[in-house]
C-alpha cells in the first residue's frame, strides 16, 4: 500500500459525489416503495439529486454531482495494493478505504445487496465490469480481477460509509465514489467510441432500447426496455435487489454520474444503488427500467445497464451524446415531446 504514501500528499480537490445507480422500473407507475416521501414522478427526484449533490466544490452551474475524479473525497481515501496488472490472468484485487483518521474503514451501509460495488472499465470506456468485493475483518477488500487486454483502467468504488447512515435521505451526500487508475502492460490499442444509439443488440439475442433526453445540466429520465429475440422480455429477474442497475461514465474525463432511479424514489436513494422494491409489471409487458439523473455537461457518455435474465447478467452499452440547445439538435426539432438527444 505504498500508493498510499504518494495519495496522503495530494490536496482532495472537490468532492463532489456521484454514484452509480440501480433501477428498478416499473410498467406503469411507481411501485409502492417508491410511493413514499419523494411521491410522483422520476423528474422530482432527479431535480433532487443535483442541485443537492454535494459537498464543498462542484455546484457550479448548478450541475450535477460526479465523481470519480478523485482517488479521495468526503474524508474517505482509496488505497489499492496494486496500481499495475498482470493481463490476462486472474488474481486477486486488493484495496482499503481509508477514513479521515488513515485507518481502515470496516463499517459500511449495505446498499445493493453488496456493501461496496467496484466497477472497472478501460478509459476508452472498453472492457467494462460490475465486480463486488468481499471485505476482512481488518478492511481490506478482495475480488478476482482478470483484464484481459493492455490499457489503462479506470477502477471505481461506490459505497456507502456507515456513519451517514441511510436512511436519511440526504440525496448523494450519503454516497462515495472514489476511482484510481490501474495499468495493464502491453500493446495498447484504444477503441473508438460506438456511435449513438438507442437501440443495442446483445449476444444470446437480446436487445435493449432506451428512450429519454438529456440536455445538460437539467434533470432527464432515461427508460429502458429489454427484448429477447424480438419479444418483450417479462420476467427479468432481480439483481442486486433491482431489475435494472445503470452506470453512466462520461468520455475523456471518466467522470462516474450519480443516477437515481426514475420511478419515484425506493429506499437508499442517494446512495448510488438506488433501488426499489415491488414493481409490478403486466404480464405481457416489458417492465420499464427508468433512471434520473442530471448530465452535468454536453458531451459523449457511455451507458451501462445491468440486468438479469435466464438466471445470468448481462450488460448493454450504449452511447449518448448530450447536446446543449436540444431544440437545434437536427434530431430534435423544437416542441416535440419524444425523448431525444440520443443521436
Ligand atoms: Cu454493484
Amino acid at each position: 500500500m505504498n500508493a498510499m504514501t504518494r495519495i496522503g500528499g495530494f490536496g482532495l480537490a472537490l468532492a463532489v459525489l456521484f454514484g452509480v445507480s440501480y433501477v428498478v422500473g416499473t410498467t406503469i407507475g411507481p411501485s409502492q416503495d417508491s410511493a413514499g416521501p419523494a411521491g410522483g414522478a422520476g423528474q422530482g427526484i432527479s431535480a433532487g439529486a443535483g442541485g443537492a449533490a454535494a459537498g464543498t466544490g462542484g455546484t457550479g452551474d448548478g450541475a450535477a454531482a460526479v465523481g470519480g475524479l478523485a482517488i479521495s473525497a468526503g474524508g474517505y481515501t482509496l488505497d489499492p495494493a496494486e496500481l499495475t496488472w498482470p493481463a490476462g490472468r486472474s488474481s486477486a484485487y486488493t484495496f482499503r478505504i481509508l477514513g479521515a483518521d488513515g485507518r481502515p474503514v470496516t463499517a459500511f451501509t449495505r446498499a445493493h445487496d453488496a456493501d461496496l460495488h467496484l466497477i472497472v472499465v478501460r478509459r476508452d470506456l472498453t472492457g467494462y465490469q460490475h465486480l463486488h468485493p468481499t471485505r476482512d475483518s481488518a478492511g481490506t477488500w478482495s475480488v478476482p480481477l482478470r483484464l484481459a487486454v493492455a490499457g489503462v483502467y479506470r477502477v471505481f468504488v461506490d459505497f456507502v460509509p456507515a456513519s451517514t447512515g441511510t436512511g436519511s435521505h440526504t440525496e448523494a451526500t450519503n454516497g462515495i465514489t472514489l476511482g484510481t487508475d490501474l495499468t495493464v502492460a502491453g500493446d495498447l490499442r484504444p477503441a473508438v467510441l460506438p456511435e449513438p444509439t438507442r437501440n443495442v443488440t446483445l449476444t444470446g439475442g437480446y436487445s435493449v432500447t432506451m428512450q429519454g433526453r438529456a440536455e445538460p445540466g437539467e434533470s432527464s429520465t432515461l427508460t429502458f426496455t429489454v427484448a429477447h429475440n424480438g419479444r418483450p422480455v417479462t420476467d427479468l429477474e432481480q439483481y442486486l435487489g433491482a431489475l435494472g442497475h445503470l452506470v453512466v461514465i462520461r468520455q475523456g474525463d471518466l467522470a462516474y454520474l450519480h443516477v437515481h432511479p426514475g420511478d419515484g424514489g425506493g429506499d437508499n436513494h442517494g446512495d448510488g444503488h438506488v433501488h426499489t422494491d415491488g414493481a409490478s409489471v403486466a404480464a405481457d409487458e416489458s417492465p420499464e427500467l427508468s433512471f434520473a439523473t442530471r448530465f452535468p455537461s454536453a458531451g459523449s457518455y457511455r451507458l451501462y445497464l445491468d440486468f438479469k435474465h435466464g438466471g445470468q447478467v448481462r450488460t448493454a452499452e450504449i452511447t449518448m451524446d448530450v447536446v446543449a440547445g436540444r431544440t437545434t439538435s437536427p434530431t430534435r426539432p423544437a416542441g416535440t415531446a419524444t425523448p431525444a438527444h440520443v443521436h
